[in-house]
């Protein structure tokens, strides 16, 4: 056998660099780069490896380990899980803070390979700088806690125990059901110490995203219950998109008059404009989505997780007679709330089925119902979206501004705060992967970040990152990095002086307004942020501007510009969207001495009868 004689790191490195993807016919590399910001537990022997493949594998610098994250798990759903990224750190903090991210790819089950440093395997300078020393368990270290949020962890304590980890890590990494994080902990010592690797493990490796066929018995009973159905409706999800099964879904509704409604992650899975399309569903959609889902018979979930935001904390399904059918790649969500299940991949699935149900259609009736709803909802859509000279415009007077702005090759982008359901409600996706927003873990911090690894993942398309005041302070170092790599974004930052969505959320729980904007906080002087000189200090062009139109001027400048922009514009706090949307199951208090908090929860118990679990 021909052996190599490398380092651990070297040897990873070197793998990592020949794992190719194949998109369209084209043949590229798996990993889009590697994200690192180096310490004494990766830069000896991690940095020193990955100088040396440069060409092959770029290493990219970040500012922030849970910023550099966000931006590889962004170029992952950017790319439909068809290509990804790796993000190395040190021992102790650096690690830690790429933990949040993990969390986020594992709910939103986005591919992305974790590399932090490790304590010393031998242990022999115990307790190296950062370590943690637990008192009773010699074999835990910080990245322990990777563990919860990984979908296979391992800690590389000897060379030659990367071959089959990578075997395994690379598995995980492209099963459309598996999918989601992979934690490698490379100790120290063991990123420096040289093995003799077999040839054989360098060779290039070409991966395919597979497509499995659904059982048969099952597509059988999924047929019989659509066939019985009355009132029928689809939820697309996110894994829509990963399954490339746009198109198919497209011909499936069409061809079976059956009405579309998307979820935050399968939102573009339709156009904007299609006959078919209902918009958002669930506690952010729209109102002819909710109306049709609250009658609907059967229920096509399709590559969704059904959480609560999507089925209104299970009161949205209102009809005694309702079915769940759920096609999935994974068992575990195909089967959630008692559906039926149909195991398999949604492109082939959903072709499958269409061929099956051969020309049955939905009674016209309700087709009918399904688009002249959708019809008043656009009314009451285009009402909030109108232009406004308020010196405080509604967080959708600023979309509406900003759809104007865009064109069909705009990629919108955001994640926590009040927007994500403002867009959800109320963007107008063109082309599928033109709406960008994280809202399984709806982590703040991510847009920014996110922005970078979707811009790097279509550098060709305008990104437009929007964000709220509150995510913005979180994290917004990783402009810092944009301005670095000269991939431009376009950043639109609504600044209503603190967590507009969550003291609304308070009012509406009957609380008090406290503690979330920021006149409400225990404070001596109210800071008056200036965000335009933040965004300045860090590269970025950047305007304040007073008005909607106005903020148009700008943003048309930020497209004919090649450096990241930054539009601030206050924005009133609130102001939310009242059409559309339904119940969100929020507990609130059973004993209060506010009156407000009284009457609440007399309205949080009427609201849980509508709740309707196991049935
Ligand atoms: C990391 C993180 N911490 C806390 C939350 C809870 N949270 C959701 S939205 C929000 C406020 C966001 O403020 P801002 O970005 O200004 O948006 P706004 O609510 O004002 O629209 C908070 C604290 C979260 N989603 N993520
Ligand atoms: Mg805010």
């Amino acid at each position: 056998m021909k052996t190599i004689r490398l380092t651990m790191a070297q040897a990873l490195a070197r793998f990592l660099s020949v794992q190719k993807t194949e998109i369209n016919g084209e043949i590229l590399p798996i990993f889009g780069g590697v994200w690192a910001i180096f310490g004494h537990g990766n830069v000896a022997g991690l940095g020193e490896a990955l100088y040396h493949v440069q060409e092959a594998l770029p290493t990219y610098r970040a500012h922030n380990e849970q910023g550099m994250a966000h931006a590889a798990i962004a170029f992952a759903k950017a790319s439909n899980r068809r290509r990804m990224m790796a993000c190395t750190t040190s021992i102790g903090p650096g690690a830690t803070n790429m933990v949040t991210a993990a969390a986020l790819a594992h709910v939103n089950r986005l591919p992305v390979l974790l590399l932090p440093g490790d304590v010393f395997a031998n242990r022999n300078p115990d307790p190296v700088l950062q370590q943690i020393e637990n008192f009773a368990d010699g074999t835990v270290s910080a990245n322990d806690c990777f563990k919860p949020v990984s979908r296979y962890f391992d800690r590389i304590t000897k060379p030659e125990q990367i071959i089959p980890a990578l075997n395994r890590a690379m598995n995980v990494l492209t099963d459309p059901a598996e999918c989601g994080p992979v934690t490698l902990a490379l100790c120290q010592d063991t990123q420096a110490e040289a093995y003799d690797y077999p040839e054989s493990f360098f060779a290039e490796k070409i991966w395919r995203i597979r497509q499995p066929l659904p059982d048969l018995r099952e597509l059988d009973e999924a047929l019989t219950a659509l066939k019985a159905a009355k009132k029928p409706i689809i939820i697309a999800g996110g894994g829509v998109h990963y399954a490339q099964a746009t198109e198919q879904l497209r011909s499936f509704a069409e061809r079976h008059a059956v009405p579309v409604a998307e979820t935050q992650a399968g939102k573009s899975a339709l156009p904007h404009d299609h006959p078919l399309t209902m918009g958002a569903i669930g506690v952010t959609g729209t109102s002819a989505a909710n109306a049709l889902a609250q009658e609907a018979d059967l229920i096509l979930a399709v590559g969704t997780r059904l959480q609560d935001f999507t089925t209104g904390s299970w009161s949205l399904f209102q009809n005694p007679d309702r079915k769940f059918v759920g096609i999935n790649i994974q068992a575990f969500d195909a089967t959630k709330h008692r559906s039926l299940p149909v195991v398999g991949d949604a492109a082939v699935t959903l072709e499958l089925l269409d061929q099956k149900l051969a020309d049955w259609s939905a009674p016209s009736d309700w087709t009918l119902q399904a688009a002249t709803s959708f019809k008043q909802w656009q009314l009451a859509a285009d009402r909030v979206t109108a232009t406004s000279d308020s010196p405080f415009p509604s967080d959708a007077q600023v979309i509406g501004a900003v759809q104007r702005h865009s064109t069909e090759d705009s990629i919108v982008v955001c994640a926590a705060g009040g927007l994500p359901g403002e867009l959800h409600k109320l963007w107008q996706a063109g082309k599928p992967g033109g709406y960008h927003v994280e809202y399984g873990y709806s982590c703040m911090g991510y847009e920014i970040a996110g922005g970078l690894g979707v811009k790097m993942a279509a550098p060709d398309r305008e990104v437009i990152v929007m964000v709220g005041d509150g995510s913005y302070l979180m994290m917004n170092s990783e402009i810092a990095t944009s301005i670095l790599l000269d991939l431009p974004l376009t950043i639109v930052l609504l600044d209503n002086r603190g967590y507009g969505c969550i003291n609304r959320l308070q009012q509406g729980t009957g609380g008090e307004s406290f503690n979330n904007l920021l006149q409400h906080t225990r404070h001596q002087s109210l800071p008056d942020i200036d965000f335009r000189a933040h965004a300045q200090s860090m590269g970025a062009e950047a305007t304040k501007v007073s008005a909607i139109a106005e903020l148009e001027e700008a943003l048309a400048k930020s497209r004919a510009s090649c450096r990241t922009s930054v539009i601030v514009i206050d924005t009133d706090p609130l102001i939310s969207t009242a059409e559309g949307g339904c119940w969100w199951d929020v507990a609130v208090p059973e004993v209060s001495v506010r009156k407000e908090v009284i009457s609440a929860r007399e309205n949080y118990l009427t609201a849980l009868k509508k709740q309707r679990i196991g049935d």
